[in-house]
């Protein structure tokens, strides 16, 4: 197996000797991203293999406890969606596919490492103890955001693509300013690695030497814009012009992915700067629900990716081991399905927020402009209550 990690380079690697024409462009832009070369620690046959950089020995425990992550953020994600569809949510984003990239990442942080997620993270709020329920508020219209960031070090999902990797990025510049020795780490997807913020975060970062992780799950679309039309080279690659090391790895093997992500985040703990992680990984579903891929996408390359999922691959390799009987299982079906009954129950009884609420919190010591609004809105709302009286 090749590795493909800038880091890991000692000296320049030999061109492909393929050539590209103007014609080829295209070509070439596409097996770029298509390269196979990415770390891996567990095949899609559930076969565990070694790499020469990354290493891991997880206990039986751990292994059981990262499949029961992956197997319970589907659920959740399942019921998510399901939900949207009975017009219990006004939207909502899955991850399906993804789990392995958003659970290996997520339990290689530690407590005191703080998370900019984007809107899909749902398996990342999990590792950081954000309530499932919590994740809905914003899909439903109730709130703006449904968590105290600073209550798990995890902040609010950020939509306008590329905005939270700016906001890691700063962060960790403060974090290196207090001396602490905590990272940040930046979730964004490939589309969002086009953007003008990611580039500014990456020169900053590199700049700054900022403890911050950079980790693009490159799940092959940005709605129905492929990855190959985001960049000419794999991304990670792009590490290397800013001068920080980028790596790519199997995003549907959370084994790599936790080993992966571990030791960028050591490298930033330690001082060594960013790092950029990509998980090449895909989305098996829609962009969110109200999107419909087979617009603009083939079902082939689905069912392509059916044969590498993640949660799969680990299942074959705990059963293979013996190291989950069908006892351990069912256990982990039924705390599936207690899980969704909780989430059902949960959306159904989430209040109305108080309609008013919406000025609040917008200025720290009050504006005239908002108590105008404020004024105004209120008289609005009285003038319908007026009118049920008559
Ligand atoms: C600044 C900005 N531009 C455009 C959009 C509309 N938009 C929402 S999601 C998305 C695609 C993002 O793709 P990617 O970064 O690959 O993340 P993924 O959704 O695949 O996880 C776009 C263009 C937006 N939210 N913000
Ligand atoms: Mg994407």
């Amino acid at each position: 197996m090749t590795v493909e990690s800038t880091a890991a380079r000692s000296k320049p690697r030999r061109s492909s000797g393929k050539r590209t024409t103007a014609g080829g462009t295209r070509k070439r832009a596409q097996s770029a991203n298509a390269r196979p070369e990415l770390v891996q620690l567990l095949t899609p046959e559930g076969e565990r293999i070694e790499h020469p950089d990354y290493s891991l020995d997880p206990t039986p425990d751990e292994l059981r406890g990262l499949y029961r992550d992956m197997v319970l953020t589907r659920r959740f994600d399942a019921e998510a969606t399901a939900l949207q569809r009975q017009g219990e949510l006004g939207l909502w984003a899955s991850l399906l596919g993804q789990e392995a990239a958003q659970i290996g990442s997520g339990r290689a942080l530690r407590d005191d490492d703080y998370v900019f997620p984007t809107y899909r993270e749902h398996g990342v709020a999990w590792c950081r103890g954000v309530d499932p329920t919590n994740l809905l508020g914003m899909f439903r219209g109730v709130n703006h955001g449904g968590w105290d960031p600073n209550s798990n070090n995890f902040h609010l999902y950020t939509i306008v693509i590329g905005s939270q990797v700016l906001h890691a990025t700063g962060y960790a510049m403060g974090v290196a300013k207090d001396g602490a020795d905590s990272a940040v780490i930046a979730y964004f997807g490939d589309g969002a690695s086009s953007q003008g913020d990611v580039a500014e975060a990456f020169t900053f970062s590199a700049v700054y030497n900022a403890p911050v992780v950079f980790f693009c799950q490159n799940n092959q679309w940005a709605i129905s814009e492929p990855a190959e039309r985001q960049s000419r080279v794999p991304i990670y690659q792009r590490a290397a012009g800013f001068g920080f090391p980028g790596v790519r790895v199997d995003g549907n093997d959370v084994l790599a992915v936790l080993a992966v992500t571990r030791a960028a985040l050591e490298r930033a703990r330690a001082g060594e700067g960013p790092t950029l992680v990509e998980a090449f990984t895909y989305r098996m579903g829609a962009h969110t629900t109200s999107d419909d891929p087979t617009r603009y996408r083939k079902d082939a390359e689905r069912e392509a990716w059916e044969a590498k999922d993640p949660l799969l691959r680990l299942r074959t390799h705990l059963e293979k081991e013996g190291l989950a009987d069908a006892g351990w299982l069912a256990g982990l079906d039924e705390e599936s399905d207690a899980l969704a009954v909780r989430v059902r129950e949960a959306i159904r009884s989430m209040p109305d927020p108080d309609t008013m609420a919406v000025f609040d919190h917008v200025y720290a010591d009050g504006h005239a402009l908002v108590d105008e609004e404020r004024a105004r809105f209120a008289e609005y709302q009285a003038s319908f209550a007026d009118e049920e009286g008559r």
